[in-house]
């Protein structure tokens, strides 16, 4: 890796120069971008400096794949691309990680890593981080762009901004070459190849006569369903989700990360009455969820035995018919598409009985539920440890949860109400362990609202030392960690030579290593010095992790999906 500055042109003596450095920033800036996360070092370490010396702010991480996630949801909440910034090689395939879960959760996100010398790497002559970045990350994102002159840095941005937001977002990789950072050219051609892009996610309009065949499926069915993914969330257009739920007076459902979209308090929710409306509705209407492994893939016993139709609304053509047949599908963005229906489906009211089931049995699996979450145990379990948080948060509402782990995801998505759009952020498509703390930096960094995670213990390990990047920053951030001693549970048996492979310290306390990184740290027992906790952090303001004993007991093989689990149909053999 070569450090010399280079000069893209001849340029006359006297005349003002710029720099790869400062056209990227400039890019950047022309782009609407404020907040970059990343990690700093060879070749971009200069990055950082120059774009907090210009008033933006650089987060820097402690391990890029939290600074991934934390740009992915930065993306998610903003519908603007999350940037995160790395190092070469190892830093760059750090943050691969997170640019290829951006890109299946549909996140919007652009990786931009340094690159060792392209006539080293190429020939492989052992350069300093030698790695052929750009085609390794290819099939990880929706694109791979690589700039070799600093006059192309601008349209490169613009390319890779509007390939992460355009469509279905997804992530991005800009790959730059060391030289190409310091290489220099005149100022004034160098500004001269910057601009600001006209409309970069542009709306996408479904077909008048596609929208007439889904509005007349609509008004045939009598068990119609509307299923709500975390696309509809991102589509950042609330008011005309909740006005078609309302007007249509179909129940909905809504997957993780569409909670809140419409209350959880809504009396059209069936969130609570999950198998029956799957099974026993008749036309489902699909909007920015996909059919894949979270929805059985669209068959089985999960649907039921009602033959079902489906109307799909997703911006991405291809997801049409990806597992089942789709009756009517509507391609555009959800917006249009909700409204193009509205329009479509003036009067119509689905059958009043057929709501009113659903709506019983919702009110009673809640009811069921709610006593399970008051009831004490002699030591706490997920039901009223969980039961205590909600509580609290419902004084919150504008909180953002964060929510990793297996047990304390599922139970924590079951017990906890959202009463807000966009408010969970979890771990999405691919079931990620470790995107807590990087997301809950993105929420507080972008949203300026309290956040609180709930992680159990072994999925807070996957990224527990960037919790130092919360205390750094003084995020409003509480960390509560379900602390069960182990992966699903704490009291599994060892063998006689040695630890069972599902089990932690038991000595671990995250409450004084909170008060080591510079938080604040607090262990509770039960559920009301949980809540007292909570209630504190939160008025607070300070960065808090609260070690939350649990049940080593509490806890079951894969929370919800053990189904996915596979088990020796032989059994343990010993040696
Ligand atoms: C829902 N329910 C409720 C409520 N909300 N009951 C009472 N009150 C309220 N508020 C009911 C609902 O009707 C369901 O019961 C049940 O609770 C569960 O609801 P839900 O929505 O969680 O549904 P389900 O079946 O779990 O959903 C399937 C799923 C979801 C796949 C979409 O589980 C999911 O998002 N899973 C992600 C899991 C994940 O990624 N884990 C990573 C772990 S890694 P019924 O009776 O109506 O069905 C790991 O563990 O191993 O690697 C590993
Ligand atoms: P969930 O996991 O919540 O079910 P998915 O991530 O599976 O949600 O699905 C999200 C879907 O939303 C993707 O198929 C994506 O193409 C789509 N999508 C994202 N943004 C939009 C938008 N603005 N308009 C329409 N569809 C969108
Ligand atoms: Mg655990």
């Amino acid at each position: 890796m070569s450090s010399v500055a280079t000069q893209a042109a001849p340029v006359a003596e006297g005349v003002e120069l710029t720099d790869g450095f400062n056209l990227l920033m400039d890019a950047l800036e022309m782009n609407g971008i404020k907040n970059i996360y990343g990690l700093l070092g060879i070749p971009v370490t200069e990055v950082g400096r120059m774009w907090q010396a210009r008033g933006n702010n650089f987060y820097s991480f402690r391990n890029e794949q939290n600074a991934g996630y934390a740009a992915s949801v930065a993306g998610y909440l903003t519908k603007k691309p999350g940037i995160c910034v790395t190092v070469s090689a190892p830093g760059f395939l750090n943050g691969l990680t997170a640019l290829a879960n951006a890109t299946t959760n549909c996140f919007p996100m652009i990786l931009i890593s340094g690159s060792s010398e392209r006539e080293i790497v190429d020939l492989m002559q052992g350069d300093y981080e030698e790695m052929d970045q750009l085609n390794i990350a290819r099939p990880f994102c929706k694109a791979s762009f690589r700039v070799n002159r600093p006059e192309d840095i601008g349209v490169a941005v613009i390319r890779a901004v509007r390939t992460a937001v355009s469509g279905r977002p997804g992530g991005v990789y800009l790959d730059i070459p060391a030289r190409l950072f310091s290489t220099t050219m005149a100022a004034l051609e160098g500004e001269k190849s910057l601009w600001v892009p006209v409309d970069p996610a542009p709306a996408q309009i479904p077909a008048p006569s596609a929208v007439k065949r889904a509005a007349d499926l609509i008004k045939g069915a009598k068990k119609p369903l509307i299923l709500f993914g975390k696309g509809a969330a991102y589509a950042q257009c609330d008011a005309d989700i909740l006005s078609f739920v309302e007007e249509t007076g179909i129940p909905f459902t809504p997957m993780s990360m569409a909670k809140g979209l419409v209350s959880d308090l809504h009396p059209q929710c069936a969130a609570a009455a999950r198998s029956l409306v799957l099974q026993e509705s008749d036309v489902v209407i699909l909007v920015g969820a996909r059919l894949n492994w979270l929805l059985a893939h669209g068959k089985g016993k999960t649907w039921g035995s009602e033959p079902k139709k489906f109307v799909q609304i997703d911006i991405q053509a291809n997801e049409i018919d990806s597992n089942v047949p789709i009756a009517a599908p509507l391609v555009g963005d959800v917006q249009s598409c909700i409204n193009a229906l509205r329009a479509e489906l003036k009067g119509f009211k689905a059958p009043a009985e057929w709501l009113s089931g659903v709506a019983d049995k919702h009110s009673g699996t809640r009811a069921k539920l709610a006593a399970k979450l008051s009831t004490a145990t002699p030591v706490m379990n997920y039901h009223n440890s969980l039961g205590a948080i909600r509580d609290v948060l419902k004084n919150h509402p504008d909180t953002i949860l964060v929510n990793e782990g297996a047990n304390a995801l599922d139970n924590a998505r079951m017990v906890i109400d959202q009463y807000l759009p966009r408010k969970r952020v979890d771990t999405g498509t691919w079931g990620v362990m470790g995107i807590g703390m990087g997301s809950a930096a993105a929420a507080a960094v972008e949203s300026g609202k309290p956040v609180v995670a709930i992680c159990g213990d072994s999925a807070f390990g996957f990224s527990g030392m960037e919790y130092e990047t919360l205390t750094r920053y003084n995020l409003p951030v509480t960390v509560i960690i379900m602390n069960n001693g182990g992966i699903y549970r704490g009291d599994e048996a060892s063998p006689d030579h040695q630890i069972s492979c599902m089990l932690f310290n038991p000595k671990t306390r995250y409450d004084q290593f909170s008060i080591a990184l510079g938080g604040e740290g607090v262990r509770v027992t039960t559920p009301e010095e949980l809540s007292k906790a909570l209630e504190a952090s939160i008025k607070s303001g300070k960065t808090t992790i609260i070690d939350a004993i649990i049940d080593p007991g509490a806890g079951v093989e894969s929370g919800r999906i053990g189904n996915l689990n596979i088990v020796s149909t032989i059994g343990k053999k010993k040696k």
